[in-house]
């Protein structure tokens, strides 16, 4: 188990064995279900358990990069909205990272990988926290530290807090699959990172390439908040609006 040990608040006092003043002594607390242990705690194993912060990051204006601490239980991935514009919004993350999709999914770290989320109610430039859910039995219950990541401004795709016309064609370029140069020889995403902060590696062409997807895909074909997964004309129409001042038609998750 890679989360760490509550332990009982105060050690256990010094024994006195012939003579010598051991240490103190943590001990952990052990448990029959998650309703013996401390608020945050997971009853695992007869053991209460720290639920592991995830890490989490904005990798675009729609999309969150979220990776559950590895270890061998099965946790569930909770996302809540901080801004008052979501902050109606609390749901897990199901196993295609749609928030709310396919109902609460709890698996093993390994499983979850790194988690591309995206959903409605995952709206440009506002905050969220990310928090790992412990508890199979019992969701929402024993929770982790949140992390707080905030989603990219509407139609920026490089996080530079600007929405540009190199906006729009880092879009053309993701809907294109169009490498930009200088083009650079890889294997893995560490070759590329000399060449800046979006830079990967497409192991189709074994090349660095400067846009991913989830960087410039902002709505969906069918239904328009919801990012489909595939950078189409609608994707790119959509940055063109953003670059013109237009706002996200996606505001407003809890009515206001
Ligand atoms: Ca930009
Ligand atoms: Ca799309």
């Amino acid at each position: 188990m890679q989360t760490r040990a509550l332990v009982a608040s105060g050690a256990v006092s010094g024994l006195e064995v012939t003579g010598e003043i051991l240490a103190p002594v943590d001990v952990a607390v052990t448990c029959v279900n998650t309703s013996d242990c401390p608020p945050g705690g997971a009853c695992i194993g007869g053991e209460c358990l720290a639920c592991a912060t995830p890490t989490a990051k904005a990798i675009g204006s729609r999309y969150l990069e979220i990776t559950p601490n590895p270890g061998p239980d099965p946790v569930g991935i909770l996302i809540t909205g901080i801004d008052p514009e979501v902050a109606c919004v609390s749901g897990h993350v199901d196993d295609n990272g749609l928030l709310g999709g396919a109902g609460t999914i709890f698996q093993p770290p390994a499983a979850w990988g790194n988690v591309t989320a995206r959903g409605e109610s995952l709206v440009a430039g506002m905050e969220y926290q990310v928090q790992t859910d412990c508890n199979p039995a019992q969701p929402g219950v024993s929770l982790s530290d949140p992390v707080s990541v905030t989603l990219w401004m509407h139609g920026d795709t490089n996080n530079d807090l600007g929405v540009t016309i190199l906006d729009i064609m880092r879009g053309i370029d993701g809907f294109r699959s169009v490498l930009h140069l200088p083009v650079v020889p890889c294997t893995t995403d560490a070759d590329c990172a000399t060449q800046g902060p979006n830079f990967r590696c497409d192991t189709a062409f074994s090349l660095c390439l400067q846009v991913r997807l989830e960087n410039v895909e902002i709505r969906g074909a069918s239904t328009a908040c919801e990012p489909d997964t595939v950078v189409s004309i609608l994707d790119i129409v959509a940055l063109v609006d953003a670059f013109r001042g237009v706002p996200s038609e996606c505001l407003g998750q809890c009515g206001l």
